[in-house]
């Protein structure tokens, strides 16, 4: 994938990003000062984000696939697939805390999310290929907070702000691959004891490891790999739910167990 953006303009923007990420403070999505910025573009201010947060002492300890499912397409009004990264500073423990302080205007997520034993590499990636190189599976609520106003973006501008990441939770039961059918696994998102979204696994480009195939071959045009050991998170099943301080929000998968956290200020 090749940017047409200034190195200065890279860099500009990445520190635009980084602002608002670290000061949990929106602001307006990129493509408001540059009109013609182009996915490419977005990638390439997202890796220099990453090569910053690395050289800070971050550790990359895997991916994100977004706007994988039609759900997310139609509430975020974008329909074409993103990648971000995740590093250790994003983790948080299974029914742990999660103070919204530091956050802009944070969403909740439930995920199917993949742990690799194997190394893989595009292009050309299959989901049949990410099958077999998966250690195993375990159920995950990401907390999704996109840095632009109001939640509004387009395509480059999510990719430029990593994909809207910021803290993501593993949980549940592990399982393996060839115990489970996939595609089928329904999920309940509940908030404060309510049902606020569900859903079934294959809502994410019909099977969700066709998400992280589709990962592992837009790393392969960045010039990447899936390193055997990552943490990958294949997209959002449902739409993303709001949460303020006092939330407490449960996923219940089927065969794959629950996985919940609580929001504080
Ligand atoms: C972009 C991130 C989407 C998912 O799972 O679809 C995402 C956004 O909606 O802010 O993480
Ligand atoms: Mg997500």
């Amino acid at each position: 994938m090749s940017s047409t953006l200034q190195r200065e303009d890279i860099v500009r923007l990445c520190e635009r990003v980084e602002g608002a990420q670290t000061r949990a403070r929106a602001i307006p999505k990129l493509t408001d000062e540059y009109p013609a910025l182009s996915v490419a573009d977005g990638y390439a201010v997202q890796s220099e984000l990453r090569r910053r947060y690395l050289a800070q002492g971050q550790r990359l300890v895997g991916w994100k696939a977004g706007l994988t499912s039609k759900a997310k397409m139609r509430q975020m009004g974008v329909d074409v697939p993103s990648i971000g990264f995740l590093t250790d500073r994003m983790a948080r423990p299974e029914n742990g805390a999660i103070s919204t302080g530091d956050l802009v205007h944070p969403r909740v997520e439930c995920e199917v999310a993949f742990v690799m034993r194997d190394e893989l590499r595009g292009p050309g990636c299959t989901a049949q290929q990410v099958l077999a190189a998966t250690d195993y599976v375990l159920p995950a609520l990401e907390i999704i907070d996109s840095r632009f106003a109001g939640f509004k973006f387009d395509l480059p501008s999510v990719i430029a702000d990593n994909g809207s990441s910021a803290r993501f939770v593993g949980g549940g039961r592990a399982r393996l691959v060839d115990e489970l059918d996939l595609r089928t696994l329904g999920v309940v998102l509940e908030k404060n004891g309510e049902i606020v979204a569900l859903g079934a696994s294959a809502a994410v480009l019909g099977h969700p490891a066709e998400a992280v195939a589709m990962l592992v071959n837009i790393l392969a045009e960045l010039g990447e790999s899936l390193a055997a050991g990552s943490f990958v998170m294949s997209g959002g099943i449902t739409e993303a739910v709001a949460v303020a301080p006092g939330d407490n929000v449960v996923a219940r998968f089927q065969e794959l167990g629950s996985v919940s956290v609580r929001f504080t200020e």
